[in-house]
């Protein structure tokens, strides 16, 4: 369905994307993205393509696999449809995708009174032409330092309660409007909670409502309201590695307060960016070790009646050495254990990578090794070539236990 109840302000024109959604065109769309930063992608050879597609293979297990999918960024070509040999990668691999970066609210609110869809709009126009679900992240990215800054700064007057309350509403209904069931599973809330203190955040929001909770919530109900066809998603980066302690228990008591409250929440969307830290431990050891105790909080929030989503998996390789060859074969043995525990649980139906390719991965420059040379977190190396990490996610939906039909 086609749902363009948003205000009118695209500077695209829908139509010159719908259909076509040529590599050119899309380029031509640009505007404030750095030229230089799209002329390298005429140098990235053609990815190889191994058949059959992960989202294929998952299929037979009724496993959804996708990618976080983005627009050029400065110094960086585009990990997106703008880059031809690219978009056949994620075209061949995908059933699913998400946008990195531009349904955020730095994205979409240039400003208190504007929404710029012009980004978004191309990206999920493109995405339907390839016949790819859509998740949507964030509608609530509810930590300041991610916030635009005028959010930051915002002046609520004389009644703040009831400013914020409008804001957080006006966003999530125009939204959730404007792409109907085009979008069909949302992050609505983001990394609500201090992985040091386990407690919510507060922002400029928060303090102007009277508490984080009742941000949450408001989000929630009124993506429920206004998009009612679409699974609810509590998002966040709560891992299994040592040191996540604090971050689970916060996170477990949100979910329960949900529950408490009756909050539309459907289920936990775990980022799944893992990371392997300690160097000289044998991955299956690591994975053995860190087992238990994930599947408890997992048990835990599957018995509130939450499903499970891997929203934005990658593996950081800075325990490992450099050797390529060693470093991958780590990464895959890494990635399997954890999706075999996680496949285990017939709650969890959809596998999204943050990324195919080293070549654009938030790894890059997010967390450099100490040697300097480039993370190998993701499935595909930087020329688009599958490394074992592709054959470890291949192999673990193979070995997943079916699970109903959604
Ligand atoms: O990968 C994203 C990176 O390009 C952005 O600069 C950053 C800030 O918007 O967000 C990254 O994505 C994050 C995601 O939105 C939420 N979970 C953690 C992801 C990695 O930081």
């Amino acid at each position: 369905m086609m749902n363009n109840a948003g205000p009118a302000n695209s500077a695209l024109n829908r139509r010159m994307l719908l259909g076509t959604a040529s590599a050119a065109a899309a380029g031509a769309l640009l505007g404030g993205c750095s030229r230089s930063a799209l002329a390298a992608p005429s140098q990235i050879p053609p990815a190889t393509m191994l058949r059959p597609a992960l989202d294929s293979i998952g299929a037979e297990r009724n496993i959804n696999f996708g990618s976080a999918f983005a627009w050029a960024r400065p110094g960086v070509d585009a990990g997106s449809f703008v880059n031809s040999a690219y978009a056949a990668l994620l075209r061949g691999e995908c059933g699913m995708l998400t946008a990195e970066n531009e349904m955020k609210w730095q994205a979409l609110r240039p400003s208190p009174t504007q929404f710029d869809f012009a980004r978004f709009d191309a990206m999920v126009d493109w995405a339907e032409t390839q016949g790819m679900k859509l998740r949507g992240h964030t509608l609530l990215w509810h930590y300041d330092r991610w916030f635009p800054d005028w959010l930051n700064a915002y002046d609520y007057g004389v009644r703040p309660a009831a400013e914020a309350d409008r804001l957080v509403v006006e966003h999530v209904r125009t939204v959730t409007a404007r792409y109907g069931t085009r979008i069909v599973s949302y992050d609505v809330v983001n990394e609500a909670v201090d992985p040091e203190t386990g407690t919510l955040r507060e922002t400029s929001l928060s303090r102007a409502l009277g508490s984080a909770e009742a941000v949450l919530d408001l989000a929630f109900n009124t993506a429920r309201a206004h998009a009612p066809h679409a699974e609810l998603v509590y998002n966040d980066y709560m891992s299994w590695e040592p040191g996540n302690e604090r971050h689970q228990e916060g996170v477990l008591r949100l979910l329960q307060g949900f529950r408490a409250r009756g909050t539309p929440v459907d289920a936990l969307g775990v980022q799944s960016h893992l990371a392997i830290f300690e160097s000289g431990v044998p991955i299956p050891e690591l994975v053995a070790r860190q087992s238990p105790a994930w599947r408890g909080f997992l048990d835990a929030v599957v018995a509130m009646g939450y499903r499970l989503v891997i929203t934005e998996l990658d593996t950081r390789d800075r325990g490992l050495p450099a050797d390529i060859a060693i470093r991958d074969a780590g990464v895959a043995a890494y990635t399997r254990g954890y999706l075999d525990l996680m496949l285990s649980y017939p709650q969890l139906t959809d596998v999204i990578a943050w990324g195919l390719s080293d070549r654009y991965g938030w790894l890059r420059t997010f967390d450099p090794r100490p040697d300097g040379v480039p993370t190998r977190g993701l499935p595909y190396d930087t020329d688009l070539r599958p490394k074992p990490m592709r054959t470890a996610i291949a192999e673990a939906f193979r070995a997943a236990p079916s699970r109903p039909a959604q």
